[in-house]
């Protein structure tokens, strides 16, 4: 079966500076940077990210091979840590604003559209430790001064710009689950933070609106669509509950400019719900977006929690209201521990198209991670990907499905373009369409790279009935 996209289609692929940069000539320490530099054992094989895939030195060459693979647009981000200077004052470094300069009209060049994240898990760890990060609306406010600068200095030439990058994973990460830091489990401070982002997003969206530019605006949200485990009650309820937490929170407050209601009850009822005012609501409300990133990875599958949820002296933590299931016999990218199901890519475009206005959207993330791809390697240092290719047409024919049935979907990004550094995983898993030797740093297309460019010539491909699952 034939699936053929639209003209102009984006077939692209996502990286951020924090993965791929490399800290040289950084003058601060992002929390990832800082996390390494206090504890290198929480990372596979000690490997940080003073080196990455060395796109400081590099992206001249890495451009070229993206170009090589038939990436026609391609998002990264700016580091905040590498862009200002003074971290109060928002003044820039020279030399960073050389870099990003020439990596932008780099992309230019080659005729790939950039697109520019502002946030990618790099907030600079200063503001962490001097005004405790996400948790202050101070640093909401520098926040959105670095973002205005970074319009101010290369809207003239980026049309399509995104406030974060996974906000959702922030707060996870840092502030419940433990696996960014500040690795703290503070359920409350959670709520804080996720309200802080989605003002800091909203902030930055209306300053870009008042500088007129031509371009638009957007925020990129990981989306695990929950399935309950059984068609009882408690699952249906516990599987809602994770979709207002997961999916609905910043959905709802980017698209339609409020948070869900049954969520604001829900956290009042905890006692938890997050310090706002009339007016940053407000703000939030006339600062919606212009376009969606939709990053999709997996699903979430979700059963009643173990315990009930109004078990006694238990603090609040926002996944104590379902409990995870594994889906016996589940398909599965073992090696990252991920259901794989692309059908959930036809029911996040439906529930776009039926529920967000059909907005305009894209998937801006969406890809498979493994380990020891050198498994595959053929003589030439080709590595042979088939999974990948087949991982993605599979979930290219869903996404084409929900389009054919008038999802306002613009692009498909693969993470990632070269395979980079993967915060605690380090480069346990590789995603790239290009591979990596993080040794000698030399980069080679693989087999999915050379696919991907075929995908981008006929603006479509062919898939065999077997794979329709
Ligand atoms: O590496 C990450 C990226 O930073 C955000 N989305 C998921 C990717 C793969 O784990």
């Amino acid at each position: 079966m034939k699936c053929n996209f639209p003209e102009n289609f984006w077939w692209g692929a996502a990286t951020s500076g924090p993965q791929t940069e490399g800290r040289f000539q950084k003058k601060h320490a992002n929390m990832f940077d800082y996390y390494y530099e206090i504890k290198p054992e929480d990372f596979y094989k000690y490997q940080g990210p003073d080196v990455a895939s060395n796109f400081f030195n590099d992206f001249r060459h890495d451009i070229q091979l993206m170009k090589e693979a038939g990436l026609n647009s391609v998002r990264t981000s700016i580091q905040w840590s590498r862009l200002i200077e003074d971290l109060e004052k928002n003044t820039v470094n020279p030399e960073a604003v050389r870099f990003y300069n020439e990596v932008i009209d780099e992309f230019l060049k080659h005729g790939i559209t950039p697109m520019i994240n502002l946030h990618h898990f790099d907030l600079p760890a200063e503001l962490y430790h001097r005004h405790g990060g996400w948790e202050s609306k101070h640093v909401v406010e520098l926040y959105a001064g670095f973002a205005e600068k970074c319009f101010e200095l290369f809207g003239d030439r980026v049309k399509h710009w995104f406030t974060h990058n996974e906000p959702l994973v922030v707060v996870e990460g840092g502030y419940y689950l433990q696996f960014h830091y500040p690795n703290k489990v503070n359920g409350a401070a959670a709520v804080q933070v996720a309200y802080n982002l989605q003002l800091a997003s909203s902030l930055a969206i209306k300053k870009f609106r008042q500088l007129n530019l031509d371009g638009k605006i957007g925020v990129i949200l990981n989306l695990t669509p929950p399935y309950p485990s059984t068609n009882e009650p408690e699952d249906i309820h516990a599987s809602e509950i994770a979709n207002l937490w997961l999916n609905r929170m910043y959905m709802d407050a980017s698209v339609k400019g409020e948070f869900p209601q049954e969520l604001v009850e829900l956290l009042k009822g905890e006692k938890v719900l997050w310090d706002s005012t009339e007016s940053e609501l407000l703000l939030i409300k006339e600062n919606t977006i212009d376009l969606l990133g939709i990053n999709f990875y997996h699903p979430h599958r979700v059963s009643r929690p173990k315990y009930s949820a109004n078990s006694l002296a238990v603090d609040f933590v926002p996944n104590k209201f379902w409990q995870d299931y594994e889906l016996p016999s589940a398909r599965m990218n073992v090696d990252k521990g991920w259901e794989i199901y692309p059908k959930a890519i036809y029911d996040i475009a439906k529930d776009v198209q039926n529920n967000y206005g059909n907005i305009d959207w894209f998937i801006s993330e969406n890809g498979m991670g493994v380990s020891n791809e050198e498994r595959y390697m053929d003589e030439t240092g080709v590595i042979h990907d088939d999974y990948r290719i087949q991982f993605i047409q599979e979930h290219l024919y869903w996404l084409h499905k929900a389009m054919e049935e008038g999802s306002n979907c613009l692009g498909y990004h693969l993470w990632t373009p070269i395979d980079c550094w993967s915060w605690k995983n380090a480069y346990r898993n590789r995603y790239g369409l290009i591979s990596t030797n993080i040794h000698t740093q030399a980069k080679t297309l693989k087999k999915s790279a050379h696919w991907f460019k075929t995908l981008d010539e006929n603006n479509g491909f062919e898939i065999e009935e077997a794979l329709i699952q």
